[in-house]
């Protein structure tokens, strides 16, 4: 974790306990402060160094606040921020942790239970506590409740956003060490699940010694949790990683064997054990000859382990793309030559959801062309929110600015001058009924409609199923984004019939979203292969309210092998025409 991070985190807890103490507007600093600090590019130790008014100079810190800033890099603490953590000896941030928990229930529920931590939260749920706390009732109390198991997962697990980033460094910085010859990451991070235990590290070397100390002295490392022989783990930006060295001979088999996933390999292995085969993380072994193949970890003679690749086909099988292992019939697919040919990141020739400054963006329509157009995209749709439920205050177009920004859009794509097809659309809100909030004449009208839910998503599963249901058989609606409006470990979102939906979506061509930010990644990986069995199309789309976040589109891409996508099944992996011809239809 950066310094800057570690700032922004202590100022976001200064806000919220501001806020649980009744304290007004002084929260909403606070926050917009950790915002640009975390943002900032120049680390705030440096100018912490310099001074109060070095440190004043990031957008949006204030004096007072660049005032404590200095003073926790002099004292190691900030006397303010102590007080109220005396005044408030709760965990904030796990309780706030549990959807429908916010500061200021935080602080109505320490000062009438005392409740400090989820333990203590729970059992005053279960003893039918909260509900007698005034502005209290027993529906939240329930809704307390049903909330707090999610809560748990959510502290223990990391978004693949947060998690990848910190593997891709690890990986890099050993590839580089002189004594690897090769390097790769295994577990969950490599199968691109939408969370992370913890990463997971493979080095193939014959000095094991200089790798770990070399590991442990990574300079993105916080702590060392272990530092052995052949392996080690460090925590890196809050997330364990662990490293384990085998040899070259044994490279193949270890990587296949710290992908996993459990269930895949225990598959895996018995199709060897079939094939009077043994395999393990050691390697490949004929043990046919041999009277206890239980032995030891290398009985028999090797067949395979050098490579992961030489492993499936010793066992008469094509070789498993990661994303697949999670036992749903990839090993029978495998054993037949039945794979399918999945999507790959390359292939995406465009996104068809993004926003600009027009809504919730930072960049203007041309800025976001033109990182289209970096990208050597063919196509790129601005779809800016248009005003309804869920839509914060003004953020949203009304029909008159829609039309006036579809001749902004024409003259941005103009004044780009970049081999870039722009389609103008939007995204329009799916209301807790199923309708569409914006006109139908206005909807006629553009490229494109991406609907997407963003109010109401508590809502049960039948009327979350009704709800899109309508809305993918809208007839100008051309892709459900983001279908469920989950937030990964923050809330659980809609829970339609996935099948029920997506049939819905093939029978009206209406293609399903994977939104590739990685705090939403959604639909998942499941669904997506519901959407695909249903015959239905999907769309990898980054909805990107930045440059940079399009570099998102990675999480959508691998979401959408998870869910056994080819190129075919995706629409932005299409020609322009195609595409043009798709939403006409
Ligand atoms: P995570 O970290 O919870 O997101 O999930 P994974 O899949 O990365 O699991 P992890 O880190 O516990 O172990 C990495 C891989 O190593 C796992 O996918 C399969 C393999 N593995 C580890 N321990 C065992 C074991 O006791 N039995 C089997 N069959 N495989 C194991
Ligand atoms: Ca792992
Ligand atoms: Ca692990
Ligand atoms: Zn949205």
């Amino acid at each position: 974790m950066s310094r800057n991070d570690e700032v922004a985190a202590l100022l976001e807890e200064f806000a919220d306990r501001l806020e649980a103490t009744g304290v007004e507007y002084k929260p909403t600093a606070y926050r917009r402060a950790a915002e640009n600090v975390r943002e900032h590019t120049a680390p705030i130790e440096n100018l912490a160094g310099e001074g109060e008014d070095a440190v004043a100079e990031i957008d949006r810190v204030g004096d007072a606040i660049a005032s404590k800033i200095v003073e926790y890099f002099e004292t190691g603490s900030i006397a303010e921020l102590e007080d109220l953590r005396e005044e408030l000896p709760a965990d904030i941030e796990a309780l706030t942790a549990v959807e429908g928990v916010g500061p200021k229930t935080v602080g109505s529920l320490y000062e009438a239970l005392g409740v400090t931590t989820l333990d203590e939260l729970e059992k005053a749920a279960e003893g039918e506590k909260i509900r007698e706390v005034s502005g209290f009732g027993a529906t939240t109390e329930q809704n307390i409740l049903d909330n707090i198991p999610f809560a748990r997962e959510a502290r223990e697990r990391t978004r693949l956003g947060d998690a990848r980033p910190v593997a891709d460094a690890a990986l890099s910085y050993l590839a580089d060490l002189d004594a690897v010859a090769e390097a790769e990451v295994c577990g969950s991070i490599r199968r691109w699940k939408d969370t992370i235990g913890d990463v997971d590290l493979l080095v193939a070397s014959r000095e094991r010694e200089p790798i770990v100390e070399a590991f442990t002295d990574w300079p993105e490392a916080d702590a060392t949790i272990e530092a052995g022989t052949g392996k080690a783990s460090v925590r890196a930006s809050g997330t364990r990683v662990d490293l384990r060295i085998v040899d070259g001979e044994e490279f193949g088999s270890a990587l296949q064997y710290f992908t996993g996933s459990r269930a895949h390999n225990v598959a895996v292995r018995n199709r060897a054990l079939d094939r009077d085969l043994k395999l393990n993380e050691y390697g490949l072994f004929d043990v046919s000859g041999v009277d206890d193949p239980d032995a030891g970890q290398r009985v028999g003679e090797r067949v395979a382990g050098a490579s992961e690749d030489g492993v499936y086909e010793a066992l008469d099988m094509d070789p498993v793309p990661p994303e697949l292992r999670e036992d749903n019939g990839e090993v029978a697919a495998a054993a037949a030559g039945d794979l399918p040919d999945l999507v790959e990141t390359a292939d995406l020739r465009g996104d068809l959801h993004t926003h600009t400054d027009w809504s919730d963006g930072s960049f203007s329509i041309a800025e976001m062309i033109g990182a289209a157009a970096e990208r050597s995209y063919d196509v790129h749709a601005v779809t800016d929110h248009a005003a309804g439920p869920g839509i914060f205050g003004n953020t949203g177009l009304g029909e008159a600015e829609i039309a006036e920004q579809a001749e902004a859009v024409d003259e941005a794509s103009d004044a780009v001058d970049a081999d870039v097809e722009v389609l103008h659309g939007i995204e329009a809100n799916i209301d807790a009924e199923g309708a569409i909030t914006t006109d139908d004449d206005t909807l006629a009208d553009l490229d494109l409609v991406v609907a997407s839910p963003h109010s109401a998503l508590g809502q049960d599963s039948d009327a979350a199923t009704e709800r899109l249901i309508r809305a993918v058989e809208h007839p100008h609606v051309d892709v459900l984004g983001h279908p469920t409006g989950r937030i990964i470990n923050s809330r659980p979102g809609l829970a339609p019939d996935v099948e029920a939906v997506v049939e819905a979506a093939a029978a009206a061509g209406t293609a399903i979203e994977v939104n590739a930010n990685p705090a939403r990644l959604d639909a998942d990986g499941d669904a997506v292969r519901a959407a695909i069995d249903a015959g239905a199309t999907i769309a990898v789309n980054t909805d990107a309210h930045a440059p940079r976040e399009l570099d998102n589109v990675r999480y959508g891409a691998h979401t959408a092998r998870r869910g056994w996508a080819e190129a075919a099944d995706v629409l932005n992996a299409r020609s322009p025409d195609e595409i043009r011809e798709f939403l006409d239809d």
